[in-house]
């Protein structure tokens, strides 16, 4: 544990538990499908694609962010989280309750993500964990303050990010992709990079 919370967990996940939370994740994806969140007020889309599981989920269009129950597309509840990710989140959140949200981003090579800050959940002492699969990401973490000093990291398929403590209102993004770094995905998912983030909301 670093001072400010912030831990990288390198290869968190093996490779066969890398490779049955990609299959467990894409079966619900096919359940819940990827659609293109966009920019409240201007409309402008995003370059990731995202979808949910478990029982709330974080949505973006023009109305604003916010968590909602269902999927804007096909008005069905959110598909369960696998029990994989429910056990890394007792092991590495330090946290009494379950992951209520589990946001999926869908980078396909160019797909970038800004700075930001996970400010959308009222629970904002529980930490947020990420498990990225699939192509390797360069992902920039800063501090408290917009236009702050940042740094980047390479994130690896089955590496686990804790963002806990103060870390957890940093700035962060995902600069770019490298495509075809990782064999993990299935064909149809190749090149690109999934990245799972589990929270509290309320
Ligand atoms: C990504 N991750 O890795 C984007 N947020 O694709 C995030 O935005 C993120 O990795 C909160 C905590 C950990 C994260
Ligand atoms: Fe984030």
């Amino acid at each position: 544990m670093t001072e400010d919370g912030f831990r990288l967990l390198p290869g968190r996940l093996d490779r066969a538990a890398q490779s049955a939370l990609a299959t467990a994740v894409l079966e619900r994806v096919g359940r819940a499908p990827l659609y293109t969140p966009c920019m409240p007020r201007t409309g402008k889309p995003m370059s990731v694609r995202m979808t949910n599981l478990g029982p709330l989920g974080w949505i973006a269009d023009r109305a604003g962010y916010r968590y909602e129950p269902v999927h804007p597309g096909t008005g069905a509840p959110w598909p369960d989280m696998p029990q994989a990710l429910l056990d890394l989140w007792e092991a590495v959140a330090g946290w009494p309750e379950p992951p209520q949200a589990c946001l999926v981003n869908w980078y396909a090579p160019g797909a970038r993500l800004g700075l930001h800050v996970d400010a959308d959940e009222d629970a904002r002492d529980a930490p947020v964990v990420s498990v990225s699969l699939g192509d390797r990401a360069r992902f920039r973490l800063g501090g408290p303050q917009r236009g702050g000093k940042t740094r980047a990291l390479d994130l690896s398929s089955g590496d686990v990010v804790v963002l806990g403590g103060a870390s957890r209102r940093f700035h962060h993004g995902i600069d770019r992709i490298y495509p075809d770094t990782s064999t993990l995905l299935p064909p149809d998912w190749r090149p690109g990079r999934i990245n799972l983030t589990l929270r509290r909301v309320d």
